[in-house]
């Protein structure tokens, strides 16, 4: 069987874990301390469905998130998009329907998931008022912790299938 190649991409503000999130699932660990990314983190990482096998290719914000001008270019042709928001952050939620509204604009017909991570640390932020922006826009909600790895599983294989749908 062929495995389909399939672009995915994970939005949000700068520092909410994008980078710590694809990290901490396709190489297994999570790094306290780095340099941030500049210009475009790019991941493949291969899944296997009950549907068969799956290429991922995962395009991480990076730098751009200063960078508005580049950011239709690396939305297009994306098949699905993870809208990440920080649950200690609460700006970081507010931003996520600006996020969605930019990549629609670039990809009309784009599925989302949204997804709070740092759930290893305390919240300020109760999962309701996601759950209901994540329902308003017809999105299936998951919250993580790059630090652990809890939930990051669950992340890239509902991303994957959705992207497959
Ligand atoms: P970004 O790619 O969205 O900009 P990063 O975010 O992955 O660069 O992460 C931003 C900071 O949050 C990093 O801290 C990172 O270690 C931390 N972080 C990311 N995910 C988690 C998590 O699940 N739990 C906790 N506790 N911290 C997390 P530093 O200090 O390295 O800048
Ligand atoms: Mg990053």
């Amino acid at each position: 069987m062929d495995t389909k190649l399939i672009k995915v991409v994970f939005a949000g503000d700068g520092n909410v874990g994008k980078t710590s999130l694809i990290r901490s699932y396709t190489e297994g660990k999570f790094s306290s301390s780095r340099v941030a990314t500049i210009g475009v983190d790019f991941h493949t990482h291969t899944i296997v469905l009950p549907s068969g096998k799956i290429k991922l290719s995962i395009w991480d914000m990076a730098g751009q998130e200063r960078f508005q001008f580049m950011r239709p270019g690396f939305y297009r042709g994306s098949r699905a998009a993870a809208l990440v928001y920080d649950v200690t952050a609460p700006e970081s939620l507010e931003h996520l329907a600006g996020w969605r509204d930019e990549i629609l604009k670039a990809v009309p017909d784009e599925k989302f998931i949204v997804v709070g991570n740092k759930i290893d640390l305390e919240r300020t932020q109760k999962p309701e008022i996601a759950q209901l922006f994540a329902k308003k826009i017809g999105a299936v909600y998951y919250e993580t912790s790059a630090r652990t790895g809890e939930g990051t599983e669950a992340v890239f294989k509902g991303l994957a299938e959705l992207a497959l749908k």
